[in-house]
């Protein structure tokens, strides 16, 4: 992996203390290339006869949102920083974070409002002004409300500044809106936990990494999933003797660092927790008085896990029977510190919900959920509300399924892939129009077949974005926002941390071109469709004043600070003794075992249901992320693409031998529908198990405008044209592709 070189990705002979030093060192050199990136080097407070500002804002180069200084000289962002008094992430900034003046500054960017001249899908627009372009979308809307009733228009929000839209959207009178941070994210975990303690985790995740003795990694491949303040918390925590169990079929990063790493056979996690549930329960090792106060269904339980033991799951995890006792004992023995770590990307395999319950269930018997080293409890922070008009309620409810067809998906995040076959299929009633805010629906959602199959028959298409991503060729109309550099967006109010903490987002300089602030637009919207009731604010000034106005903090304070602070009660025993039960199920207690999964005719304890094995001659398609990049937004950043320009295929030695491939060789990737990848370099590796093949996301990218990402390296989402889907919240399980590596002809 070239442009990581030195960094701890996969030798074994890396210690704990040159990993922290890695750790470390890799900031500080990203810092550095930051600052020979920028190529000046200032006194403090000057830049030659020019005074240098420093405004503190927000970072959107991930969705963690850390703390940034940029320092601002003549109009133009000159460097970024991490903000020393953000209470989470305390002054640091990952490489991504550092890079943002490359996607600010990035010549690619979207400049001007367009209109689509040319056939779908070609990429011909002229260029028009924005009076003409929210004209044209407001027509539009007008008439799909007439023609097809405003529930006909799906949203595809995501990040900070989409909420004023979705505002918008509501106002208009749609109900369907979806994220991916849902249905191809965390959904399941947050359904799980709420079924379990009755409350969500949420992002940040309220992780006590710290504190923990034992950390325990099912899949979280922290140190390539960075997020900053987590990361951190990881180091410190193997810097103080935490332990580590990684479980995972890929030598990660994380497992380098483990003390037990478990190369499990794919898709059969839940099989490996119900045999640790078995003998934390067999050998009297669970937390009995926290599970005799807070919980109920033990003995249902008890009875559940008796058939699965070590020598059950060795059977089909493919893990040492003795392997899995041992680790089982070692989380016995440091509970209630043990830290079992709730993942993040947790749409796998169609059965996700089962396994984070599993998961929450495994987190309950240790007694670690609301206790230190555990998962900590959020507390909530006063916030202002305008007083706004009811949305209007459509009679013909969403269209994704969220609520219906799966019945414990959030209403609040959607179900995208719903959205999409709704769309498809016109069921329960014809989608006519999508518009897409700040999320990338052909690399981010799978089955991207089906999407582009929606994308054609629909009447409008509108993307709002910073960058001419492959979708925009598909767009009628596409308009540009102003990075987050350049705007105010709502604040983002965290009761996650364990001092829960609001920051702002406020513009270091000027929106460059023509393009304009996400609250400007939504606005503007608002004013042409007569839907300003909903916006009874005139600047984002006001509207933060509004929102922190019950914080008593004042706004200057915020702006000069960046980020303030509150005091936390992260612990169960902080809790005060009147206040409601920290566990809000309807029984007031874990549910250990779920009523609500039964009266849904859904196991009421998890159960392993066995995974397809991947064909003969073929590989499952696993993926993750790289630390230097973002999803698939930016492969195009000069300073990141200079770090990673692509991506690379690791297969096992064993099965390269086999194949006749060696290290560095080119290879396309065919899946089982016969779709093929671009070329990608395969990296030989013994840190993979023989059944599967991995990737990082976001390469592979399809828009001849990203000068720098334009195929370079191969999609994984564009290879999985066949999903399993969670049948209790849609989630998309994405690991069921499986792909064979064929020798590149074009390749040197
Ligand atoms: P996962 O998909 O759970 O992602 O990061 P995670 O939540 O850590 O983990 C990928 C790991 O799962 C890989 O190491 C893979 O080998 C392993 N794996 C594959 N199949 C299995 C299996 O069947 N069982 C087990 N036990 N392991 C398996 C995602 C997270 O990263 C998210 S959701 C976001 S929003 C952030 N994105 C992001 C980013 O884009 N870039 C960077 N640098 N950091 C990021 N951090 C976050
Ligand atoms: P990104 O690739 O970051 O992912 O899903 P997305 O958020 O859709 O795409 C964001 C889009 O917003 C890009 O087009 C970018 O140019 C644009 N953008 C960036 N900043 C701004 C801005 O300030 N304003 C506007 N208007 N647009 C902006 C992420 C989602 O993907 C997540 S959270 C996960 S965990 C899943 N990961 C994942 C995976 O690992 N593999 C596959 N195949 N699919 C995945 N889908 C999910």
């Amino acid at each position: 992996m070239p442009p990581l070189e030195g960094y701890p990705v996969m030798d074994n002979n890396v210690s704990r203390r040159q990993f922290l030093g890695t750790i470390a060192a890799a900031g500080a050199g990203t810092a550095a290339a930051a600052t020979v990136a920028n190529a000046q080097s200032h006194p403090p407070g000057w830049s030659g006869t020019q005074r240098v500002e420093k405004i503190a804002t927000t970072c959107e180069m991930c969705f963690w949102r850390c703390g940034v200084l940029a320092s601002v000289a003549d109009g133009k962002v000159i460097r970024l920083e991490g903000n020393p008094d953000h209470p989470l992430t305390k002054g640091r900034l990952c490489a991504r974070g550092n890079a943002g003046t490359r996607l600010l500054y990035d010549p690619d960017r979207l400049k001007y409002p367009l209109l689509r001249t040319g056939k779908r899908g070609d990429g011909q627009f002229k260029r028009i002004s924005w009076n003409e372009a929210l004209d044209f979308l407001t027509s539009k809307l007008k008439a799909l409300a007439a023609e097809h009733g405003p529930e006909s228009v799906a949203f595809f929000p995501h990040g900070l500044s989409a909420r004023f839209f979705s505002t918008l959207m509501k106002a208009y009178g749609t109900p369907n809106s979806a994220e991916p941070s849902f249905a191809q994210c965390r959904g399941p975990r947050e359904v799980g936990y709420t079924l379990t303690f009755g409350r969500e985790l949420g992002s940040p995740e309220p992780l006590d990494l710290e504190e923990s003795k034992l950390i325990v990694l099912i899949g979280s491949h922290l140190g390539e999933n960075v997020f900053t303040s987590q990361i951190t918390a990881f180091a410190t925590a193997l810097s103080r003797g935490a332990k580590v169990i990684a479980v995972d079929p890929r030598f990660s990063t994380a497992a380098s660092k483990a003390d037990w790493w478990l190369p499990i056979r794919p898709g059969t996690d839940i099989a490996l927790l119900l045999a640790w549930m078995h003998v934390l329960i067999g050998e009297d090792l669970c937390d009995k008085e926290y599970i005799a106060r807070y919980a109920q269904g033990f003995k249902e339980l008890e009875a559940h896990v008796r058939e699965f033991t070590p020598e059950w799951a060795a059977a089909i995890t493919e893990l040492p029977a003795a392997q899995i006792r041992e680790t089982a004992r070692a989380m016995g023995t440091a509970k209630p510190a043990v830290l079992v770590h709730p993942g993040r990307h947790v749409t796998w395999y169609g059965d996700d919900t089962q396994r984070a319950r599993a998961m929450a269930i495994l987190t309950a018997l240790l007694g670690s959920w609301g206790r230190k080293g555990g998962i900590f409890l959020p507390t909530p922070i006063p916030r202002g509300a305008f007083e706004l008009p009811d949305f209007p309620e459509s009679p013909r409810g969403r269209a994704d399924g969220a609520g219906t067809r799966f019945p414990l998906a959030s209403e609040e995040l959607g179900v995208t892939n719903g959205l999409v076959d709704a769309t498809v299929t016109a069921q329960p009633y014809p989608i006519k129009a999508w518009i897409v805010y700040g999320q990338n629906v052909l690399e981010s959602i799978p089955e991207p077949q089906k999407t582009r199959k929606a994308i054609e028959a629909l009447d409008l298409m509108v993307v709002v974005d910073v960058l001419p991503v492959e979708q925009i060729n598909y767009a009628d109309l596409v308009l540009p926002e102003a990075t987050y550099l350049e705007r105010y967006d709502s604040p983002s109010i965290v009761t996650t941390a364990k001092q829960p903490f609001v920051s702002v987002r406020q513009p270091a300089c000027e929106p460059l071109y023509e393009s304009k602030p996400g609250w400007w637009i939504a606005r503007e919207m608002a004013k042409r469709m007569g839907l300003e009731a909903w916006f009874p604010w005139h600047t984002p000034e006001e509207h933060l004043a509004q929102i922190i106005a019950p914080m008593e903090i004042s706004v200057e304070e915020l702006r000069n600070r960046g980020a303030l602070a509150f005091p936390g009660r992260p612990y169960l025993d902080d809790q005060a003794s009147d206040a409601e039960s920290p566990v809000r199920t309807g029984s007031g207690k874990i549910e250990l075992y779920s009523q609500e999964l039964k009266d849904l005719g859904a196991d009421p304890l998890p159960r392993y249901t066995p995974v397809e094995d991947p064909p003969t001659g073929y590989f499952r398609l696993i993926y993750g992320r790289s630390p230097v990049h973002s999803f698939a937004r930016t492969q195009n950043n000069e300073a990141l693409n200079a770090l990673m320009p692509d991506n690379e295929v690791w297969l096992s030695t064993r099965s390269a031998k086999d194949l006749g491939l060696r290290d560095g060789e080119r290879v396309t990737l065919e899946n089982t529908d016969g779709v093929k990848s671009l070329p990608v370099r395969v990296k030989v590796t013994e840190g993979i198990r023989r059944d599967c093949v991995y990737l990082v996301h976001g390469f592979g990218q399809g828009s001849k405008s990203l000068h720098l990402a334009f195929r370079r390296g191969a999609s994984d989402n564009a290879l999985m044209t066949h999903v399993k889907v969670d049948p209790l919240m849609g989630g998309t399980g994405m690991r069921g592709t499986f792909v064979r590596p064929v020798k590149d002809p074009t390749a040197h």
